[in-house]
């Protein structure tokens, strides 16, 4: 097991921009993943297991439910905190903070936004504590990139609802205790459910041999027949503008946390080519690796940048769709590059689990295609720059 040497890069001391409260966010969640991830993670995604010894710590870090008010055991934090945390967890791995979007943006954000205040105090404090760990179910598979044509449906029998149905490619599936579930009612209208493991008729078949994010468990989530009781109905919001704008707030967590994998894939580079001796000189002499590493760090600090800026509309509750679009896309593409320039930086140890950067470039293949793929992020900018929708 290698140390973990990581330092951040901070080229335009963008820290001038932070609070003290940022900074000390920051600090905790860094010193949790030197201390508890980076030891354990490459021997998890090797062996494709979820390292589930992560979650109490998760929680007590504040990362699954960074902005949810404290009054349903969230941590009330600000969008830039909810940026860092996700930031320095995809710092150590982006499965790892899979689990911790998912649960923050696309479970407890739904039941904080669209549900009753019973639903709330029943579930939120369990999910900010991790006691309870959930998932969300939008993708089926004949519909990804397009979601409003579901098939999934349910029926009002009376006293309960009937779920039929099935979704795929579905984050922390396999062992969560709650899922979000997006399904059509007899109107065709879209409406969430909250749908708890050990109702009949509900399984979560794990998805295995995968190449990317082997540290997170991927499943289905099967419904044959399910009975829902009515109260686990989502009021609030129905359409598919209800998961859209569950998306928007894990969107963003994402463009944070994929600078965290780039940070880290420039830092292990940057340290790798000031010790690696070729030709009598340290790689880092060379003019070709310099261009490598100068082109990284700028590309970091814009996506800083972005990022930043983004963070501050968002705390304004003025960002946009489009301009998260924009910053998940940029980001990750960003990140997949700098992982992809940095494991040729470490040449034939590039490839190694010695190092992290292999593992957060197989990773990134996923985050780049789930919570709407690249494509659909350059139509969504297309569409709001040229007010035409490009994707039917
Ligand atoms: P369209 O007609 O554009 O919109 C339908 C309705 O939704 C409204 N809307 C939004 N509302 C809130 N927030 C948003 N971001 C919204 N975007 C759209 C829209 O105004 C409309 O409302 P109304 O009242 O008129 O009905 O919908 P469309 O069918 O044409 O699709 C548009 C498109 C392609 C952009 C959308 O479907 C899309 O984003 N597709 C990508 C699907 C996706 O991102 N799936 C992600 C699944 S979850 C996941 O990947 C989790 S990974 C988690 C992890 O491990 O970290
Ligand atoms: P498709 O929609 O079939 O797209 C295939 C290709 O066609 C893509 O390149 C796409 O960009 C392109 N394309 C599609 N439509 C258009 C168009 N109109 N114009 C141009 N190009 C187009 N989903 C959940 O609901 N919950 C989860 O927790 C979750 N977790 C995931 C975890 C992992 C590891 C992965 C890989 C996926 C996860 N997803 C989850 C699913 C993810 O959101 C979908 O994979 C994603 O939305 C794309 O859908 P698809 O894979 O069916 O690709």
């Amino acid at each position: 097991m290698s140390v973990d040497l990581f330092q951040s890069p901070d080229y335009y001391n963008l820290d001038d921009l932070l609070t003290e409260e940022h900074k000390l966010v920051r600090e905790a969640t860094r010193e949790w993943v030197k201390r508890e991830v980076s030891p354990i993670i490459e021997d998890a995604a090797q062996e494709a297991k979820f390292p589930n010894q992560l979650l109490s710590g998760l929680a007590e870090i504040g990362a699954f439910g960074p902005y949810i008010p404290e009054e349903y055991g969230g941590a009330g934090l600000d969008q830039i905190s909810y940026g860092l945390i996700m930031q320095e967890i995809e710092r150590g791995d982006s499965g790892i903070r899979s689990t911790a979007s998912v649960q923050s943006s696309l479970v407890m954000y739904p039941i904080f936004k669209y549900g009753t205040e019973e639903q709330r105090l029943k579930y939120l404090p369990k999910l900010a504590s991790g006691e309870l760990i959930g998932c969300f179910g939008l993708t089926e598979p004949n519909h990804g990139s397009n979601p409003g044509g579901m098939e999934t449906r349910y029926k009002d029998m009376g006293d309960h609802y009937l779920l039929n149905g099935a979704k795929l490619w579905i984050s922390n599936s396999p062992f969560a205790d709650i899922a979000v579930v997006w399904a059509k009612n007899e109107e065709d209208r879209i409406h969430g459910l909250i749908v708890e493991r050990g109702m009949e008729g509900f399984s979560t078949p794990e998805t295995h041999h995968k190449w990317s994010l082997r540290a997170s468990a991927t499943g289905e989530l099967i419904f044959d027949n399910v009975k829902v009781p009515k109260e686990n109905l989502l009021p609030n919001k129905s359409g598919l503008g209800a998961p859209l704008g569950c998306l928007d707030s894990a969107r963003y967590g994402i463009a944070w946390g994929v600078i965290g994998s780039a940070m880290d894939c420039y830092d292990t580079a940057l340290r790798y080519s000031k010790e690696r001796i070729q030709f009598g000189k340290p790689i880092a002499s060379f003019q070709l690796q310099q261009k490598k590493l100068a082109e990284m760090i700028t590309e970091i600090t814009k996506a800083q940048l972005l990022t930043w800026r983004l963070g501050v509309l968002r705390n304004e509750g003025r960002a946009t769709t489009a301009q998260i679009s924009m910053a998940k896309r940029n980001n990750v593409e960003m990140a997949l590059n700098i992982a992809r320039e940095a494991r040729q930086v470490l040449g034939a140890m590039g490839i190694t689990g010695d190092y992290s950067i292999m593992r957060h470039m197989m990773n990134l293949e996923s985050v780049i295609t789930y919570e709407g793929t690249h494509d659909i992020h350059l139509l969504i900018t297309g569409m709001d720059i040229t007010g035409i929708p490009a994707f039917k």
